[in-house]
């Protein structure tokens, strides 16, 4: 079995040379050889966007083992915000590295596991008492939340909403709205979760946020019963459903309602969180404070960590020993999550996502003036889709989206659709991408567009 050589000096991070560059066709002969040793290895249901076998990334590219740099506008899903490999992650993650790696936090803790909770504690909207509890994916710590908020409420039901996103685990299975790929064949799912409409404002015949929801209020009383429901949890921005912003008003009149019905309300911000959308969190663009928040992805600048915060009565409602993990809050993690959010900070990252979702929305609402097959330019910060459909009609189009995609990914821009339709092209570039790169990058979507 030969292993592709990666060249020695190739190092990750902002220093390598932020250019999209072409050397081979996508994929290269390097790529295609991992790739079918991934096809005889690895699960088949494990999919891949794009078939390229990767040796370095930083700022805003991708380098594969062919030699290509590809433009990196998905960030590893909304993961890389400081960009890979940032210089001050990998110096605290190797500084940690060599004191300990493991101990797990609830035999023997640690000052990165606390220093981490005090700093979400700190950021995240509210200025109440605040608890935090640490795992390691989004959809662990979402079913956290949920465990958490039921043994508070000494209530079972939760609701989620259409086109929600939270997760691959059992009960963030259900949580999730989509049947293919997240769901079909993989039940049965967890009981007592119920799915409420959501304000969708390009599809839902332009409801004001309190239209949507009253209508999404009605459908909890009346099929479920605020005496019966732990929690309610929602995306402030939907991610995988497709980037839908809902209408002003929505989000506030359904916490307002959690408020008064001993409901706890749960803000999943696993992929809007940390700067994202040009705020620390997306709530804060509609001037909430969820009783509960969970972040993950952008948290650690690529490490594997996740995290509940919330109100200090919720939180410490569970027992001694009832939240936990071995791997839970590691320290290496942790590490990263300090220096990630000490970037985000001395970088002015939160202000460079503005600067960023400027642009993307200046130069797609200018693409959509000419193409009416680009339905809807929304987004916020450096959180921006659009969504293609068929202009006379308005039926959502996957096929263009997927001609568009492919044509990207072969001309070098890691690009990622979403959507329940399919139909849904987003951008998440990290924040440490030159505008210059960018550009190029929402060039090649264009003549993506023109060639499909
Ligand atoms: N909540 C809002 O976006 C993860 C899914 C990637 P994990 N989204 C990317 C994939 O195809 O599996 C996500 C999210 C929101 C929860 C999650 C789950 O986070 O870290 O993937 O478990």
């Amino acid at each position: 079995m030969t292993l592709v050589d990666t060249p020695a000096t190739l190092t990750g991070g902002p220093s390598l040379a932020q250019e999209r560059r072409l050397v081979t066709a996508i994929p290269g002969p390097r790529s295609q050889e991992l790739m079918a040793r991934k096809a005889a290895a690895v699960a088949a249901g494990v999919g891949h966007t794009l078939p390229i076998s990767v040796v370095a990334a930083g700022g805003g590219v991708i380098v594969d083992a062919d030699g290509n740099s590809l433009i990196d506008l998905g960030s590893g899903i909304a993961v890389t915000g400081v960009g890979n490999s940032a210089p001050r992650v990998v110096e605290a993650v190797t500084a940690q590295l060599n004191s300990f790696t493991h101990t797990c936090f609830t035999v023997s803790p640690y000052e990165g596991y606390v220093a981490v909770a005090e700093k979400l504690n700190e950021l995240t909207p509210g200025d109440h008492v605040k608890r935090t509890a640490l795992f390691n994916s989004g959809a662990e710590a979402v079913e956290n939340a949920v465990k958490i908020a039921r043994h508070f409420t000494k209530k079972q039901a939760v609701v989620a909403f259409d086109h929600a996103y939270h997760g691959r685990t059992n009960l963030t299975m259900g949580l999730t709205a989509k049947n293919i790929p997240y769901k079909s064949g993989f039940g049965p799912f967890a009981s007592e979760v119920y799915r409420a409409p959501l304000s969708y404002p390009f599809r839902d015949g332009g409801l004001s946020g309190a239209e949507a929801a009253a209508k999404a209020i009605s459908v909890i009383e009346k099929q479920v019963g605020a005496e019966n429901l732990a929690a309610i949890i929602i995306e402030p921005i939907q991610g995988e459903g497709g980037f839908i912003v809902p209408a002003q008003g929505f989000l506030s009149a359904l916490v307002e309602w959690a408020r008064e019905n001993d409901v706890v309300f749960i803000a999943d911000e696993v992929q809007t969180g940390f700067a994202r959308t040009g705020a620390w969190f997306a709530s804060e663009h509609e001037g909430i404070v969820p009783d509960v928040i969970v972040t993950a992805k952008g948290i650690a600048g690529g490490l594997p960590l996740s995290a509940v915060t919330g109100r200090a009565e919720i939180m410490d409602s569970a027992m001694a020993g009832g939240l936990g993990g071995t791997y839970a809050g590691s320290p290496i993690a942790c590490a990263a999550a300090l220096a990630t959010i000490e970037t985000y900070e001395q970088d002015g990252l939160i202000e460079r996502a503005r600067e960023i979702g400027s642009v993307l929305i200046g130069r797609l609402n200018a693409l959509r003036t000419a193409d009416p097959r680009i339905g809807d330019v929304r987004g916020r910060g450096a959180m921006v889709a659009i969504e293609l459909v068929d202009p006379a009609t308005g039926a959502p189009d996957a096929a263009l989206t997927n001609a568009v995609a492919k044509y990207a990914h072969a001309n070098g821009v890691v690009l990622l659709t979403c959507g329940t339709y399919g139909n849904v092209i987003r951008f998440l570039p990290p924040l440490a991408i030159s505008d210059e790169l960018l550009i190029d990058g929402l060039s090649v979507v264009a003549e993506g567009l023109k060639n499909a």
